[in-house]
């Protein structure tokens, strides 16, 4: 059972000028979506995407932080779906080393549930994530998959795994006492074109293919990688994750977390060979054994979302990183050229990553708005970090 579908139904997203929020307002735009509004606390000229035809609220006005701006998002907006994306995040090196900026991001949820609760929503989306899960159940790379109970007893991950695990609690609670109509998705890692590729906050398939093509265009035939590669994860292609925030959301029955993510298990390694093969290089390994590793195996059980959808993420690995390593190269080679100016950034110099800024420069040079639905430009037309 979903809801029902209007057009001119408000859809707000939350954290509108990240990854998976300016993909997700894509989406609302090419369905038809007339009244959408993408909120988030960078300026625009940060966002990945700013899509025209949508209410772009950027910088201050864009804040959740601040309560009376959580209130000025949602005021005359009654009835609207909400998809709360928006939190300070980023892959192990920013997670590891930034737990208490991971932690504050429980007041952007609390406020946001505050403001939907007081006008009245449809829906309430929260953008959880498998960091929730008991660090027991992934101790081995040949880990078992992850079920939805397994998020208790709880011993997530330190910092933003307590954090997701708390706020999804709250959705829980506004649900019960104050019949908020939230839905909640566990994301397991999260890839493809327009996301952070550099700079201290982006996550393995997007770290893998900038050392790669890193390698390739300098002529330096050889790739760090952090831990000894041995450890596993699933990662889910974007057009997957969008299609499946709108399942869950819109499921008018079906209220309680739930996996979101691909089950094809792989281990870093094995990341790093489909990154050679689309780059057609091959490169000497270099293990950094103290550099941040997180769990040692992680997957998705995706037994209730086919049970309870029909459906499960299935993008095949090899083909949705060749989409999102082509886009990367464009980035990479109009900001680098050749490449020979590209610094790796160090995850323990804190000062130069909490804006999502590494070293190589700190003007993002986002695209341009680019029309609704628009396919993610190729290398010559995008100028999105
Ligand atoms: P992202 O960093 O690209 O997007 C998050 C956006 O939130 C950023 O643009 C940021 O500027 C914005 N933001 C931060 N603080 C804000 C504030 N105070 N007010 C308004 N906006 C603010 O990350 P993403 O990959 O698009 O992730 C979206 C959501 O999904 C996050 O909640 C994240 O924790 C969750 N998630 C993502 C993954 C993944 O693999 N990408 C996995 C699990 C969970
Ligand atoms: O960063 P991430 O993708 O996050 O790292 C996956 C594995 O890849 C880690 O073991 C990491 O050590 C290894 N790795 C090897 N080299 C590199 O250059 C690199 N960069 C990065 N980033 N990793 C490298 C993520 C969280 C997210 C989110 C998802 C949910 O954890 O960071 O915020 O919530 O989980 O699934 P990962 O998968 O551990």
């Amino acid at each position: 059972m979903a809801s029902r579908i209007d057009r001119n139904q408000p859809i707000i997203v939350c954290g509108g000028g990240g990854f998976i929020g300016g993909h997700l307002v894509a989406d609302f735009l090419k369905q038809g979506y007339k009244n959408v509004v993408s909120v988030d606390k960078k300026p625009l000229d940060g966002w990945y995407q700013v899509h025209r035809g949508v209410t772009n609220l950027g910088g201050p006005k864009g804040d959740l932080m601040n309560l009376d701006v959580c209130r000025k998002v949602m005021k005359g907006r009654a009835g609207a779906k909400v998809y709360q994306l928006a939190a300070d995040m980023g892959g192990m090196g920013f997670i590891e080393t930034h737990k208490a900026e991971c932690m504050l991001s429980v007041m952007i949820n609390t406020q946001m549930l505050m403001a939907a609760k007081e006008v009245g929503v449809d829906r309430f989306f929260y953008a959880s994530s498998a960091c929730v899960y008991n660090a027991d159940k992934q101790r081995n790379a040949n880990v078992t998959a992850l079920k939805e109970e397994d998020a208790y007893p709880a011993m997530p991950e330190d910092g933003y795994g307590w954090e997701k695990l708390f706020s999804e609690r709250m959705c829980r609670h506004f649900r019960e006492d104050f019949g908020t109509q939230a839905r909640v998705a566990r994301f397991h890692n999260v890839y493809g074109p327009f996301g952070t590729w550099e700079g201290g906050r982006e996550k393995a398939p997007a770290a893998i293919c900038r050392k790669v093509m890193n390698a390739k265009h300098t002529g330096k035939l050889e790739i760090e990688i952090w831990g000894d590669g041995s450890q596993t994860r699933s990662f889910m292609y974007i057009t997957d994750c969008v299609k499946g925030i709108q399942a869950i959301t819109n499921h008018d029955t079906f209220v309680e977390p739930i996996n979101l993510g691909s089950s094809e298990l792989v281990s870093i390694n094995q990341l790093v060979s489909i990154a050679e093969d689309i780059a057609g290089v091959k490169l000497a390994r270099k293990y950094k054994l103290d550099a941040p590793k997180g769990v040692a195996g992680r997957n998705s059980d995706n037994t209730l979302i086919q049970k309870v959808f029909g459906w499960e993420p299935d993008t095949r690995l090899a083909d949705g990183m060749a989409k999102t390593y082509e886009w990367i190269e464009g980035e990479y080679l109009a900001k680098y050229g050749s490449g020979k100016k590209f610094v790796e950034f160090n995850y323990h110099d804190k000062g130069h990553d909490s804006k999502g800024h590494g070293k190589n420069g700190t003007a993002k040079k986002p695209a341009k708005s680019k029309p609704a639905g628009k396919k993610p430009a190729g290398k010559k037309k995008s100028k999105s970090r």
